[in-house]
């Protein structure tokens, strides 16, 4: 990002003459330009394009491969031509007066950009560990607020019961939000991106040997790195960040959070004014109104209509609204209206699919299905005659598309059908009886999806994870699990 500036100051006046034996290697200027743009060039990127602070093991400053791919970060900033060399227009640039402000933002934000829409959250620790005082995980948690709170226009208050904003806890193991944890080491902790529900909230493996200290995993430098998420950032490329995403001990006394995620936390909240508040006193929280239109995605007989993959996407849906969930955490799992994004379709969804391959997902609904682009509506409804259903099928429970075999099968009923996808057509001998192609698998399919390999049917209030190699059923949860309840 080139920052405006008052003082921009010709690079020229400041040229160094550091020596390096890389510069062959780089340089694909004429040999009139000389040496000295190679300094010039050598300056500047060394200036704008080296990650303050933190050692980088087996990267030289001034080699040659360092060099190249400095060449390679400016030019892609630029929107220059990728070569790696100090070309001319790559020159040119450099040679451009600017002033002192390094424009690597390296920070990224969640897909769809989620925020808090406020600038006081609440918090609450619902779950401490054993290996560390209820003072010290506080402390350790404040502080780790308290670092983003310095940077951008957000209070955080401490709350002791009832829903918070940012609800905090330490879990073993599987604890019911479908991101088991693993034990020592690996998953250390994980935050949900801004959103009701399950946004923001922040659990911490409770496997691991949590510290204060520089022993084990300190606890401050994981919660300040999880709020980041939690306040809507993903992971920064820039290896001094601390959403970069590698373990690195922070000092939490005078820590100050690094230009990298200062820049990104303002890219949502803007930037603070006066001193940050992380408010002790303990309030009643305000009770959180259920919306009146918001159907009750997490009473325990919840279902769903249709449930597909879109992109890199799970949709749900039912009745008038749908669900959308990132692959990673970034639930932010807010009913949206099925009106809004697909106003051909309205409500009650029978079954969707995407084939991912074509970029396409289908929608159907009675007799009828729709073709998107994405969010982006492919035309009229057309007949699902064209796949090759008898006539007496006039609608579909259920449909999930199967990505190595590149065929879709629909759910009617207690029957089931298999569409050929690549030929384009329904193959010979189904119907066939579902709970005997699928063992564990009985009665009316509402939706199905293919995640990961396993094929998730679900059945009323149930979600069943079915293993297509062990040809069983390996799981089973509450179908709203998946919605964020
Ligand atoms: N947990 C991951 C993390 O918070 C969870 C995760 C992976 C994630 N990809 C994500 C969360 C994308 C949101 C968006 O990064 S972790 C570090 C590290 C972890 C890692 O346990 O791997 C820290 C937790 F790598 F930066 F050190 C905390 Cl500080
Ligand atoms: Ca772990
Ligand atoms: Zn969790
Ligand atoms: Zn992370």
């Amino acid at each position: 990002m080139e920052l405006l500036c008052m003082f921009c100051l010709p690079l020229l006046l400041v040229l160094s003459l550091k020596r390096s034996a890389a510069a062959p290697a780089l340089f694909a200027l004429p040999r009139t330009s000389g040496w000295k743009d190679f300094y010039l060039a050598q300056e500047y990127l060394d200036k704008y394009y080296t990650p303050k602070g933190g050692h980088q093991v087996g990267e030289m400053t001034s080699g040659s491969s360092s060099m190249t791919k400095k060449v390679r970060q400016m030019q892609a900033f630029f929107g220059l031509q990728i070569t790696g060399k100090l070309d001319y227009s790559t020159m040119n640039v450099i040679k451009r007066p600017r002033c002192g402000v390094p424009d690597v933002a390296n920070y990224r934000l969640f897909p769809g950009e989620p925020k808090w829409k406020k600038n006081t959250l609440t918090y609450r620790v619902t779950k401490y560990t054993s290996t560390l005082s209820h003072a010290e995980v506080d402390k350790a948690v404040e502080m780790g607020l308290k670092a983003w709170s310095n940077a951008a226009p957000l209070d955080f208050v401490k709350t002791k019961s009832g829903e918070a904003d940012i609800m905090i806890s330490f879990q073993n193991g599987d604890h019911g939000d479908s991101y088991p944890f693993d034990g020592p080491r690996g998953t250390l902790a994980h935050a949900f991106a801004p959103g009701e529900g399950l946004g923001g909230d922040t659990h911490f493996d409770n496997a691991e040997k949590w510290t204060m200290g520089t022993n084990g995993f300190n606890l401050f430098t994981v919660a300040a790195h999880e709020f980041g998420h939690a306040l809507g950032l993903a992971h920064s490329t820039d290896p001094s960040a601390l959403m970069y995403p590698t373990y690195r001990y922070q000092h939490p006394f005078g820590f100050r959070l690094p230009r990298d995620d200062v820049k990104g936390i303002q890219s949502l909240y803007g930037s603070r004014q006066s001193g940050s508040r992380v408010l002790q006193v303990p309030q009643q929280p305000v009770p959180k109104p259920p919306s009146p239109a918001d159907p009750d995605h997490c009473d325990s007989r919840f279902s769903f209509d249709a449930v597909t993959v879109m992109g890199n996407e799970l949709l749900f849906f039912k009745d008038r609204y749908f669900w959308r969930r990132q692959a990673q955490l970034t639930a932010s799992m807010r009913p949206l209206s099925i009106r809004s994004s697909f106003p051909q379709l309205m409500a009650n969804v029978d079954a969707a699919y995407e084939v991912a391959e074509r970029g396409v997902t289908y929608f159907f609904k009675g007799p009828h299905y729709w073709t998107t682009r994405g969010f982006q509506m492919q035309g009229p409804p057309r007949t699902i005659v064209d796949f090759g259903f008898p006539s007496n099928v006039q609608h579909i429970d259920a449909a999930v598309y199967l990505r190595d075999e590149k065929k879709t099968l629909f759910f009617i009923g207690d029957d089931y059908y298999s569409y050929d996808e690549a030929r384009r057509t329904m193959e010979k001998d189904y119907p066939k009886n579902i709970d005997d192609e699928f063992s564990g698998i009985s009665g009316k399919i509402d939706a199905a999806a293919e995640v990961n390999g396993f094929i998730y049917f679900f059945s009323g209030p149930k979600a069943y994870k079915y293993d297509k190699e062990k040809e069983d059923v390996v799981g089973v949860v509450k179908s709203s699990s998946w919605v964020g309840c």
